[in-house]
């Protein structure tokens, strides 16, 4: 159904007058929504859920709306003592009182309110930028760490759960076009000969989690840089948007994804690998930021595999794109042919970078 039409079933006062792509998700499909009064104007952002990812948005929802609430509540307490203005969207209902349209064609679609004065970029921008994403998720993280995880439902079975893409990627390589796509360039073989040495290795976070060194927890699951919004006015960091992910979890996956997109410079689009490092001043960076609201909550054993997490983390994604690769490009929305197999490439060399910094990357987590 089209997006103009859906944007008139939410309770948004005035007429609608645009209405168009924005953001650079991966998944679903994003629009601002431009809706004007006689006397003042409203935007907000829709969204076309993708449920190929997502098997039941109406869950996806019902956590989006246990999250947000909890976490506005909180902000109230404490606004009062905060050094900035938090900020977190909330759901718009349609005109009959649901968080979420039914379409006609079966496609779940939501509203939320836009963040106003505030930007999220693809690449990190400065040192302070990076410290800023850390503070952002670590606040995050601090915000949602007291609700029960039992109250969330588990929306993505197997999200960052590393032994089962590499379980994925097998069969997708069984395949005749796993096959012939995996053999077929230098990138590709780079990109087979990368999972095969690491594999052994992938069980790290979840043999730690099914011993019960580490445990389930409320985390965002995808607070990578560009769901990072920074005030326009202050340049601190306001917002972590995306919630789509909001589910029990490691910490680890959350912190991991945030180091891997946040300290590389290069970005996960970049076909120069040149470009591709893991830099460890906005490393060192976001680690400030984060531990000044996660030294509440880590416990010694969280502590004890947040350098695996950053790994980890790049490993995985690395192995989603070639494994969506080799599978025709059926998950992540491509805008041409190998975007893919480039996506995994800069992964897995962000992943050796991270791999010859350990020592440096442990420093640097071991001072605070
Ligand atoms: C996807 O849709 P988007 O861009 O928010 C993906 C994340 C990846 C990310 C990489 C549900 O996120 O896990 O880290 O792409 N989301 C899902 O850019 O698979
Ligand atoms: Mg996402």
């Amino acid at each position: 159904m089209k997006s103009a039409i859906v944007a008139t079933e939410f309770d948004v006062a005035g007429r609608l007058v645009n209405v168009q792509p924005t953001g650079s998700g991966n998944v679903n499909d994003t629009y601002m929504a431009v809706f004007r009064t006689h006397f003042s104007e409203e935007r907000f952002i829709l969204q076309k859920i993708n449920s190929n990812v997502f098997p039941n948005p109406v869950q996806v929802m019902e956590n989006m709306r246990t999250i947000t609430e909890h976490v506005h509540r909180r902000l109230e307490e404490t606004d009062e003592d905060a050094d900035r203005v938090w900020q977190l969207p909330r759901i718009i209902p349609t005109r009959n009182g649901q968080d979420y349209l039914l379409d006609e064609e079966g496609e779940y679609w939501r509203a939320i309110t836009l963040i106003a004065s505030a930007k999220t970029h693809d690449c990190p921008q400065s040192v302070e930028h990076a410290h800023e994403a850390g503070t952002v998720l670590g606040h995050f993280q601090r915000m949602i760490s007291d609700i029960p995880v039992g109250t969330l439902h588990d929306t993505l079975v197997g999200f960052h759960v590393t032994p089962s893409y590499l379980e994925k990627y097998d069969k997708a390589f069984a395949t005749e076009l796993g096959q012939r796509r995996a053999l077929v360039s230098t990138s590709s073989r780079f990109c087979k000969r990368f999972i095969e040495r690491r594999g052994g290795w992938c069980s790290v976070l979840e043999d730690a989690r099914e011993s019960g060194e580490l445990q389930l927890r409320p985390i965002h699951g995808d607070p990578k840089i560009s769901n990072i919004m920074i005030d326009d006015f202050t340049g601190k960091g306001t917002c972590i948007i995306d919630l789509d992910t909001v589910k029990p979890g490691l910490i680890q996956y959350d912190f991991g994804d945030c180091m891997r997109s946040c300290c590389n410079p290069g970005g996960e689009e970049t076909q120069d690998l040149t470009e591709i490092y893991f830099d460890t001043d906005l490393c060192e960076a976001i680690i400030s930021g984060y531990m000044s609201h996660a030294d509440e909550f880590l416990t010694e054993a969280d502590r004890h595999y947040l350098f695996d997490s950053i790994r980890l983390i790049t490993f995985e994604l690395g192995i989603r794109f070639f494994t969506d690769y080799l599978e025709g490009d059926v998950y992540f929305k491509t805008q041409y042919d190998s975007q893919n197999l480039n996506r995994a490439r800069a992964q897995f060399r962000l992943c050796e970078s991270i791999e010859t910094r350990e020592s440096q990357i442990r420093r640097a987590l071991d001072r605070r």
